[in-house]
C-alpha cells in the first residue's frame, strides 16, 4: 500500500524492525529498550499523525549510540521507500513547536539531496540517563538515508527534555506535511475538482 513501508536491518550491533505508515495514525509501538528514546519516538509518530512500528535491539550495554543511530538510517530508509512509491509528495514540511520553556523549529525539504544543519545547546548533558549527544546521530542518519534537506533549531530551553521532546513532536508534524502525496493535493486543489 502506498503510504507503508517496513525495513529490517540486523547487523552485528544492532537488530532492527521499522514501519511507517501515514495511513494509519492510530497505530505506534515503539521498543528500542531505551525508554527516553522510545518517548520521543512516539511524540514524533503522534504529533505527526502517522503510524508508526519501531522495534529495535543491540549492544545498549556497550553504549545506547548504536541503537540510536541505526534506527536513524532504518527510518531514512523507510521514508526513502515510500517516496518511490508515493513518486511525488508535497516536499516541504514546516514545524514551529513549543514545550513548557523550550521552542523548537524543523523545515523539510524532501528534495533528493542531503543535508543537514542542527543547532541545539543543552542546559544539562543528559536527560535521565540518555546522553543527548545521540539526538544529532539520530537526526544525520534520518536525513542521509531518506536524502532529505533537514534544518532542525532547538531555539533556547531551560530544560533538555523538553527540548528534544519539543523538537521530536515539530519533526513529527515536519514529516506528516512534506510526505503529503502530490497528487491528492492536486486533486484538492484543482478548481475542476479533478484532473
Ligand atoms: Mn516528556
Amino acid at each position: 500500500m502506498k503510504g507503508k513501508a517496513t525495513v529490517k536491518r540486523k547487523t552485528k550491533e544492532t537488530d532492527i524492525s521499522v514501519t511507517i505508515d501515514f495511513n494509519s495514525p492510530l497505530s505506534i509501538t515503539t521498543d528500542t529498550e531505551i525508554p527516553f528514546f522510545n518517548h520521543m519516538l512516539h511524540a514524533m509518530a503522534f504529533h505527526g499523525a502517522f503510524g508508526m512500528d519501531i522495534y529495535a535491539r543491540g549492544d545498549i550495554d556497550v553504549d545506547p549510540h548504536h541503537v540510536v543511530e541505526d534506527v536513524g538510517l532504518v527510518t531514512g530508509d523507510v521514508l526513502s521507500d515510500i517516496l518511490v512509491e508515493y513518486r511525488a509528495v508535497s516536499r516541504y514540511g514546516y514545524s514551529v513547536i513549543p514545550m513548557d520553556d523550550a521552542l523548537s523549529e524543523v523545515a523539510i525539504d524532501v528534495c533528493g539531496r542531503p543535508y543537514f544543519r542542527y543547532v541545539a545547546d543543552f542546559p544539562q548533558a543528559k536527560t535521565g540517563s540518555f546522553d543527548v549527544a545521540l539526538i544529532r546521530e539520530y537526526l544525520y542518519a534520518l536525513t542521509v538515508r531518506a536524502k532529505i534537506n533537514l534544518h532542525a533549531e532547538i531555539r533556547y530551553g531551560l530544560n533538555s527534555h523538553h527540548m528534544i521532546e519539543s523538537l521530536f513532536k515539530a519533526l513529527g508534524k515536519a514529516l506528516h506535511a512534506a510526505y503529503i502525496p502530490m497528487n491528492n493535493i492536486n486533486n484538492i486543489r484543482s478548481t475542476k475538482g479533478m484532473l
